[in-house]
């Protein structure tokens, strides 16, 4: 893993946490912190202690997306399509692709990549004084970080299209009203539960999980027929899993399960 300050990374409990750390530039990413947050999702992917990730920010902010400081325009023409492909993609497909749970704690303001990398995770719980905001619109771009597929797909075409062609910010409330996000908790207690909620389903039967998100995502694209047979294929697999074996145990024998993730 990157060795680098600008992603603080813990293991417990089997929560791999990661934490955006620029908070005096609200952490938007600069290609350092690009490096060190793939890392930790790497990292999530392969190493079988990691069995949920928590993600949130440093400081008052959740991620004001890419730095600004690093794109003047004195300074020439800059590759955009570069840095989509070098680093948001492979983030926002890294994360969609994890079979573990990704909750993500918006501690603050989300503009721009750092609202649709949100937007991105499993279960999202926000800050109640945090707001999303589709900052693109304000300097010229396209929402990225697959905001142009969730935003309509969570929300609609109408909602989608307002957010990100007026920049206006939604607060966490509503966001959760519309169902961009889970939950929107008090400001203090926001840690707390998504550590609770992290740590909860990192001791659950974390391979059916798993599958149980890549099931749902597949709906995106899937007919009736094929999420059918999906369905059918994943089962016979969790079926097989030891997770599955110690569930159903655990309930005849009347005691607490004990998931491995296995
Ligand atoms: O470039 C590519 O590779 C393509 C990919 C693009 C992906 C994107 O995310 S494009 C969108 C980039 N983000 C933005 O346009 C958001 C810019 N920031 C803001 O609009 C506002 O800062 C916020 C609405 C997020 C928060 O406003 P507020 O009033 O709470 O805070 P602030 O005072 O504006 O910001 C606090 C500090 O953070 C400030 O620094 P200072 O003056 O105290 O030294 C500000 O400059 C800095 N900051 C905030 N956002 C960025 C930033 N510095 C660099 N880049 C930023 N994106």
């Amino acid at each position: 893993m990157s060795e680098s300050d600008t992603i603080l990374s813990t293991l417990a409990d089997g929560v791999l946490g990661l934490t955006l750390n620029r908070p005096e530039k609200l952490n938007a990413f600069n290609d350092e912190m690009h490096l060190a947050l793939r890392a930790g999702f790497e990292r999530a992917h392969a190493d079988s202690a990691v069995r949920a990730v928590l993600l949130t920010g440093a400081g008052r902010g959740f991620c004001a997306g890419q730095d600004l400081g690093d794109r003047d325009p004195k300074k020439g023409v800059p590759d955009l399509g570069r840095t989509i492909e070098t680093f948001y993609n492979p983030l926002l497909r890294l994360i969609r692709s994890l079979e573990k749970p990704v909750i993500c704690a918006v501690n603050g303001v989300a503009a721009g990549a750092g609202a649709n990398i949100a937007f991105a995770c499993d279960i999202t719980l926000a800050a109640r004084s945090a707001r999303f905001i589709q900052a693109f619109a304000k300097i010229g771009l396209v929402p990225d970080s697959g905001g142009t597929w969730s935003l309509p797909r969570l929300i609609g075409e109408a909602r989608a299209k307002a957010l990100a062609l007026t920049a206006e910010p939604l607060g966490a409330e509503t966001a959760a009203d519309w169902g961009l996000i889970w939950r929107a908790v008090d400001d203090d207690t926001l840690m707390e539960e998504a550590t609770a909620l992290a740590t909860r389903l990192a001791a659950g039967p974390t391979r059916g999980l798993g599958m149980t998100k890549r099931a749902i995502q597949a709906a995106a694209t899937n007919s009736l027929d094929e999420q059918l047979d999906l369905e059918r294929d994943l089962q016979r697999e969790a079926g097989r899993s030891a997770d599955y074996a110690e569930g159903v145990s655990a309930f005849l024998e009347k005691r607490k399960p004990e998931f491995s993730g296995k």
